[in-house]
């Protein structure tokens, strides 16, 4: 269902030091290992794979007060990120960027956005996530830029995070549904309420239902005129289906919620881009939270039952 001519490409970013946890830098690995180009292609796509984004690593350890640790370097993975993806889509091709953690994101939607603000035309966003990922160096309880993605993204937080490509904001919050949140911090649940994003938090899709909370959510984002990015934080799984996960937190999305989350995705139409986060391969038993990521795209790109 990804109108781009069922060509994707994929693009690993081993970033990890946005979280300051080694074994997120082996996410795109992980993900090969589980056979994601192979599985894609017996969906009837051409793939192609871009392998993996050079990172540099800091040679210097972030002092524990840093409000925004390893921020510069961050940024400048982050600019090659955009710059990759906005090729991608020029190249006529589906971008799929396997992290490496959230803070790719900064990147990756900035390559998205910035690819059809060229046409003036607004993004949509899907953020699947445990966490809010909005906090700014000011509101931040532990420094880590993998927690302030989207934040930058509406504007709010480092220039070096706002304005990759060069402008900001990317993403007009009218047009950003999350979908998933049980852990959000002080300051991020005012810039939630500021800003007026729309958050389907664990509660409303415990009450709701994950059909009618994605429904309206895919209301919500299919009205940017690109169409919408779809970001997957696998924190936003239960642990017990994604124990390979820094940051997990219980209560999350069930195995069967996921895929319908993006089975429906699939069946809307419109997505321009996905992206999988935060796999910890350290964290991982027997690569089964890499496995259920490949699943997971495969469903958003068209997989169904029957
Ligand atoms: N809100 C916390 C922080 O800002 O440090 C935790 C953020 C975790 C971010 C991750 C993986 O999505
Ligand atoms: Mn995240
Ligand atoms: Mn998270
Ligand atoms: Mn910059």
């Amino acid at each position: 269902s990804t109108e781009r001519n069922k060509r994707v490409a994929i693009l690993g970013v081993p970033l990890n030091f946005g979280g300051s946890m080694a074994g997120v830098e082996l996410g795109p690995a992980a993900l090969r290992l589980a056979r994601l180009q192979q599985r894609i292609r017996g969906l009837g796509y051409e793939v192609l794979d871009l392998g993996d984004l050079r990172i540099e690593h800091p040679n210097y350890v972030a002092a524990a007060d840093d409000r925004a640790k390893y921020l510069r370097e961050i940024s400048a993975v982050c600019e090659e990120v955009a710059a990759e993806v906005r090729s991608i889509l020029r190249a006529g091709q589906f971008p799929i960027i396997l992290g490496g953690d959230h803070s790719i994101a900064a990147g990756s939607v900035a390559g998205v956005a910035s690819f059809f603000h060229e046409q003036d035309k607004p993004l949509g966003l899907i953020w699947l996530d445990a966490h809010a990922d909005m906090n700014t160096p000011e509101t931040t309880p532990t420094g880590n830029v993998h927690g302030m993605p989207l934040a930058a993204l509406f504007g709010y937080g480092a220039r070096e995070l706002t304005h990759v490509a060069g402008y900001a904001p990317k993403i007009d919050p009218r047009y950003c549904a999350h979908v998933g949140a049980r852990d959000v911090d002080p300051g991020e649940r005012e810039l939630i309420r500021r800003l007026g994003v729309r958050f389907f938090t664990m509660r409303e899709i415990d009450e709701r239902g994950m059909s009618a909370c994605m429904d309206e959510a895919l209301r919500i984002v299919s009205q940017a005129p690109a169409g919408y990015h779809v970001t997957l934080d696998v924190d936003v799984l239960d642990p017990n289906d994604a124990p390979g996960s820094g940051t997990v937190v219980r209560g999350g999305l069930t195995y069967r919620e996921a895929h319908l989350a993006m089975e429906k995705i699939a069946e809307a139409g419109g997505m321009q881009a996905l992206e999988v986060v935060e796999i910890n391969t350290v964290l991982d038993v027997n690569n089964k939270t890499a496995e259920l990521g490949v699943e997971l795209i495969l469903s958003a790109l068209g997989k169904t039952i029957l």
